[in-house]
Formats: C-alpha cells, sequence, structure tokens
C-alpha cells in the first residue's frame, strides 16, 4: 500500500509538472540580438565607393582617391526611398575589397579626405548615420577584410589596422545593427606599390573569434554577418534565394569565412549546433556597383518578387543591394523598380483570409487554452498552438466559412524556443467534401511562403508530418494575390532562330526588330524565326483575357552566327541555350572562325550556370587575328567576384579588324581545372 501510495503521488507530482510546464526549448536557438533582426526581414545594401568611379567590381587597390568624386551625395534620399520601400536599415560598403575608406579615417590617407568631395571634408558614413535617424532606421556597415590597398596585408601589422579602423566605424557612428564580413579573398593587388599576389590562410590569418569579441565589445547589440556567422550566415549564392529546405540551425565550427563547401549554407544544418540564419544578399543589377551600362538590366519586378518569396518566404531575410549612381543616388529606373515592389507586396498581402477564422485540431497541449489551435488565427505572434511534449505532429483545419480563391499560404514557427518543423502539407476541401492535396514542403522556421496556383475552397488542413520537437506554429495565413507575369526569355541559337519563351501558360508574346515596345500591333511571336543580321529585339507577354502586360525584354544580336566555324571547343558555346555547355581541357582556349571580318570591339562569357558550375574563368586573355595563324592580344583581364556571382561578363576594348578569335584562361576560379564556356559572343562596332 505505502509503495502504491509513493507511486501514485510520484506519478501525479510528473503528471502535473509537465501539464504546467510550457514547452522544452529544442536544439540552438537565437539570441535577443538575432530575434530583432530577423523582424526587420528586408533592408537595403548600398554599394558605393571608388568602384562606382572606376566601373570596377573589384577595384585593384592603386587607385587615385582624386577619384571618389559624388557631384551630389544625398543619403537622405536613399534613407527616404528605403522608408518609403518598407525597408528597415541600410548597410554601406565602408571599406570594399580596393580598401578605400568613406569615412576619413585616421589610420589611412586611402579615403574620402584625399578626395576631391566636399574638399576632403566629407564623412559618408556620418551622412548616413543622419539620414537614418531621420528616417527611423537601422544603420549597418559592410567591412572588407581582404584589402588590395594595405601595404601590409597579409601580415598582423594589417590586422592591427583592421582592428583599429572597426573601433572607429563602431564608435563613431551610433548603434550598427549589422557588421558584414565579406569572405571574397582573390590574391592580386596593389598592396602599397609591390602589385603582386598574397595568399593567406583564411581560417587563421584573420583570427576571426578576436574579430568577433572586438564587435561584441563596442557594439554588443549588432549581429556579425559571416559565411561562418557567428550571427547571420551568407546564404552561399548571390543569385537571391534561399533553399526550400532551409534551417536556421548550423554547425557553425565547421565553417569559415571562404569555405569551400558553401552551397550548404543554401540549406543549413539540420540539429546544428548553433542558431545562424541565412540573409539572401543579392543585387537588383548584374553586379554590385553601378555602371550606366547596366541601366536596361535592373531586375524587374517579377524577379524582384521571386527574390522575396526565396528569401522572407524561405525562412531568411532580404538584403537588396542598390548601388548608387556617380551623383550619389538612386538611379531612377532603381528606384520605379524598389517602389514597384513594395505596391506589389501591400496588394499581395492585403487580406489575409484566415484572419480570426475557427481553427480544430487533432490535439493540442493537455488542451490547455495557451496553446489552443485559434492561436495560429489570432494575429498574434506571440501565441502558438503546441502539440503536447511527446507528438511529433498533427493538423489544424480552417473554416473559412464560405469559399474563397487563395493562392498564397503562410505558416510561422515560434522560433524563440528553437526550429522543429520537418516536413508538412496543405489540403483544401473540394466541392464534394474531399481533401485535396496542393502542397507537400520541407521546414518552416520563422516564415515560409508558398505561391500556389489559385484554389477555390471552404476549408484548408495544415499538416506537420514530421518534426524534431513538438510543433510550436504561430500563424497561418491565406492570401489571394494578383497575377504577375513574368517577362519572356530571348535566345538566338547558331542558326540564327530566335526562340521567344513565356513562363505563363494561356499568353500571347509580341515582338519588335527595329527597338520599339512591343504592343498588339507589333508581330505575334508563332513560333522560331531567323534573324540573320544585327537588331536589337524587344518582346512582351500578354494575358488575353485579364489584358495584363508583362514588362518587356530587350536583347542586342550582334553578328550573325551561322557562318561560323568553330576551331576549338564545339558549338555548345554558341548555341544561345545557357544550359548547354563547351568543356575544354586545362590549357585549351577556344578558337572561332567568325567567317569574315569584322571591327571586333568586345566579347561575353558567360560561365557553367549549373548549380556545382565548375570551370569557372577568373583570368583570361582575348586575342583576335585577320588569318588564323597570326594574333594580337587585345584584352587581359580578372573577371571579378565570377566566383560568387557567375552571371554574363562584359569586355570591351578598342575596336580592331579581324576574322578569328580565341580565348585563353589564364586561371580558372578552382585553379588547374580546365575551362567551360556556356556561352560566348562576339561584340562588333
Ligand atoms: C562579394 C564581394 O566580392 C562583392 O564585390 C560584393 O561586395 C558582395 C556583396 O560580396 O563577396
Amino acid at each position: 500500500m505505502k509503495y502504491f501510495l509513493s507511486f501514485f503521488l510520484i506519478s501525479a507530482a510528473i503528471f502535473t509538472t509537465i501539464h504546467a510546464q510550457e514547452p522544452e526549448p529544442y536544439g540552438a536557438l537565437p539570441s535577443q540580438r538575432q530575434l530583432q533582426w530577423a523582424d526587420m526581414e528586408y533592408y537595403m545594401f548600398v554599394h558605393f565607393n571608388m568602384n562606382t568611379f572606376t566601373g570596377m567590381e573589384w577595384g585593384l587597390g592603386g587607385e587615385d582617391p582624386a577619384l571618389f568624386n559624388p557631384t551630389d551625395l544625398d543619403c537622405m534620399q536613399w534613407a527616404r526611398l528605403a522608408k518609403k520601400a518598407g525597408m528597415k536599415g541600410i548597410i554601406i560598403t565602408a571599406k570594399h575589397h580596393d580598401g578605400f575608406v568613406l569615412w576619413p579615417s585616421k589610420y589611412t590617407e586611402h579615403s574620402v579626405k584625399n578626395s576631391p568631395w566636399k574638399n576632403g571634408k566629407g564623412d559618408v558614413l556620418r551622412e548616413l548615420r543622419e539620414a537614418c535617424d531621420r528616417y527611423g532606421l537601422k544603420m549597418g556597415i559592410y567591412y572588407s577584410p581582404w584589402d588590395r590597398n594595405h601595404a601590409d596585408y597579409g601580415t598582423q601589422k594589417y590586422i592591427d589596422y583592421l582592428h583599429n579602423q572597426l573601433e572607429e566605424v563602431l564608435t563613431n557612428y551610433g548603434d550598427i545593427f549589422e557588421v558584414w564580413f565579406d569572405g571574397a579573398n582573390g590574391g592580386t593587388g596593389y598592396y602599397g606599390g609591390a602589385n603582386e599576389d598574397r595568399k593567406v590562410d583564411r581560417m587563421t590569418y584573420y583570427d576571426w573569434p578576436t574579430i568577433w569579441n572586438h564587435v561584441r565589445e563596442l557594439q554588443p547589440n549588432a549581429v556579425i554577418f559571416s559565411d561562418a556567422g557567428p550571427d547571420i550566415r551568407w546564404v552561399g549564392n548571390e543569385s537571391g534565394f534561399a533553399g526550400e529546405t532551409n534551417w536556421a540551425t548550423l554547425n557553425r565550427d565547421l565553417v569559415w569565412p571562404g569555405w569551400p563547401h558553401y552551397k550548404q549554407l543554401q540549406y543549413g544544418h539540420k540539429n546544428g549546433t548553433h542558431w545562424v540564419p541565412a540573409e539572401v544578399d543579392v543585387s537588383i543589377r548584374p553586379g554590385w556597383y553601378y555602371h550606366a551600362s547596366e541601366d536596361h538590366k535592373v531586375k524587374t519586378l517579377p524577379e524582384l518578387l521571386d527574390i522575396y518569396y526565396n528569401s522572407v518566404g524561405r525562412n531568411a531575410s532580404f538584403l537588396l543591394n542598390i548601388p548608387m549612381d556617380r551623383t550619389g543616388q538612386v538611379s531612377a529606373t532603381d528606384s520605379v523598380r524598389i517602389m514597384a515592389l513594395a505596391d506589389q507586396l501591400s496588394k499581395d498581402f492585403e487580406t489575409n483570409i484566415a484572419a480570426g477564422v475557427p481553427v480544430e485540431t487533432s490535439s493540442y497541449r493537455w488542451n490547455k487554452p495557451a496553446y489552443q489551435p485559434e492561436n495560429v488565427t489570432d494575429g498574434d505572434p506571440e501565441t502558438y498552438w503546441a502539440t503536447d511534449e511527446f507528438t511529433r505532429s498533427g493538423s489544424l483545419t480552417l473554416d473559412l466559412g464560405n469559399r474563397q480563391t487563395l493562392n498564397r499560404f503562410l505558416v510561422s514557427e515560434y522560433i524563440p524556443l528553437g526550429q522543429r518543423v520537418e516536413t508538412f502539407h496543405v489540403e483544401v476541401m473540394d466541392e464534394q467534401g474531399n481533401w485535396k492535396e496542393i502542397a507537400r514542403e520541407t521546414t518552416i522556421g520563422r516564415k515560409r511562403i508558398l505561391r500556389l496556383d489559385d484554389v477555390t475552397t471552404n476549408k484548408v488542413r495544415f499538416t506537420v508530418d514530421s518534426a524534431l520537437a513538438a510543433p510550436l506554429i504561430t500563424t497561418v495565413e491565406l492570401y489571394r494575390a494578383p497575377k504577375v507575369l513574368s517577362p519572356p526569355r530571348i535566345s538566338r541559337n547558331d542558326q540564327d532562330m530566335i526562340i521567344i519563351v513565356a513562363s505563363d501558360d494561356d499568353v500571347d508574346i509580341y515582338y519588335t526588330l527595329d527597338g520599339s515596345e512591343p504592343d498588339m500591333n507589333t508581330s505575334k511571336y508563332k513560333g522560331p524565326f531567323p534573324v540573320g543580321k544585327k537588331a536589337r529585339i524587344r518582346a512582351a507577354v500578354l494575358d488575353p483575357v485579364s489584358e495584363q502586360w508583362s514588362p518587356v525584354t530587350s536583347k542586342e544580336l550582334d553578328i550573325p552566327r551561322k557562318g561560323w566555324k568553330v576551331e576549338s571547343g564545339d558549338r555548345k558555346m554558341i548555341d544561345g541555350n545557357p544550359g548547354t555547355v563547351t568543356n575544354f581541357k586545362a590549357g585549351e582556349a577556344a578558337i572561332i572562325d567568325l567567317g569574315d571580318n569584322y571591327r571586333i570591339s568586345g566579347f561575353t562569357y558567360l560561365p557553367d550556370q549549373s548549380r556545382y558550375a565548375s570551370g569557372i574563368i577568373k583570368e583570361y586573355r582575348f586575342s583576335v587575328s585577320k588569318d588564323g595563324t597570326e594574333w594580337k592580344k587585345v584584352k587581359e583581364g580578372e573577371f571579378s567576384n565570377i566566383k560568387n556571382n557567375p552571371i554574363e561578363q562584359i569586355a570591351r576594348f578598342k575596336p580592331l579588324k579581324g576574322q578569328y578569335i580565341r580565348l585563353e584562361p589564364l586561371s580558372t576560379v578552382d585553379d588547374g581545372e580546365g575551362m567551360k564556356i556556356a556561352e560566348i559572343r562576339v561584340l562588333t562596332e
């Protein structure tokens, strides 16, 4: 009896404690500073300094400070726009790889103080601080550890310099919300006039733990970004997406800035040791700096929307780069596009169909109201539905009352207690009362937004199929977003046939060849057609039902390619298809006979576009010949930042006459391998 009684009492005690308890935290957890940062969601990156004035992406370090001379720098304009667009902060390139600094640092002459701008009395960081304060934005600092200017780069003296400069930027400009350390380290540079290749051991040279501690001392609330965190991680690409499976946790001690397995950063590590969520950094233009020649390549609204859904909608944050132009302001096209995105997002999320609707569940935590299913539709991010401690799956059924059309599904986990959900699916009830599955996905995290085809229903069922611990769901929202048409893709193959493809179904494509705007009175695309001359083709998509137009795609067509003979390589590199690649062995060059003499003024190179791309050319030599025997070298150079941002590279030079072209790799990104060419184009005068 006695034993029975104590057994009873102990069991009752355990039972009550479990029942009274809040859900246990699971795994690595976010810090307060990480939670605050996560709520920012969307903020601006500004690439603006020496490269803006030299037209480079990676300056070499020997640039003359006199070149830095914005005619009308206006940080208030940046901040006003950021605020209007719904961004919550601005991160500025205080120092990029070329070493030029935007504030009058007392530790270097390579700064604004030796530029003609404001007679050397200017300080861009100070102006940005004032602008951020005026518009209620947070300010962040990008600081490149690699410095192609500094004579001591590679020695301890340079590391001391880095610490001194961090001290300046992190004590003199108020609260900094994020410190952004770039992982790029290219090797060659000016280095105080030495003009040489300097390799450092990226794992040990900088002594990252000491740098991170220093930042913590100076700005305890700032999150620190790098490939390896410690607070925020790079997402492993510069194209604007996080993985569909995206854990905020990472085995952080495995990673360091410059880590070769960086593609894993898209997904994070399930059950990773630390909370290090991903930030999607991407530029509104092909490169990170402003180049007037790219004014027509500003990302379109559909592209920006994709990035939003593939970052904020995939448990990451969205850091959108707006490169300032030579006046020191946001250029007109960029500001129109940012506002178009803001406008579209407010339409996409205008009415939450699920707000306040009744919710039923298979189970919730000990039937306690604190964890009831309605918590997901109450609009309060602090309340959540929870299953009991030992249940790792469960369903919520949202009753919409009457039949509604929706195409967005938004769900959030209560992340202060860890990221848990591994797999889930969504169903809707059809008119016959049967459940129909519309999505099956992996991971949720802070926010997951699914874009779905339009579906009309009165009931939506969300099911967590598996989780690492009891799922805690704060929010389920449903929306009906208006349709946005994507611009068509145009290509010309090596037989000079034009192919135009639309991403949407049941639409028409119209095009022009004289540079004018396509409309219903211009040619309608009916299938591939030949264009064997130089031309500017423009095309747009029309939805005949809604009468809505997509943005216009433009493409410059240079000399015809049908008559080209590939002397070294194969025709895949001139077939107009970015998905096919010509492979070369180490030491081989690409050689093409253009079939006729032209005044050649440049070339373009598109590297391998596949997920695990290789053979990317880093340094190149380009030569031209009249007869295929005697060659003239016309350009040698580097494709800056091509590893992280493998977009089409454009090289221009003084026009010269020739019939043959040769592209030789002097080095590739992963040294030693043969080069790959997805596409090569010739530019003529
Ligand atoms: C990269 C850099 O090399 C680019 O120039 C740019 O600053 C981008 C944000 O990070 O690693």
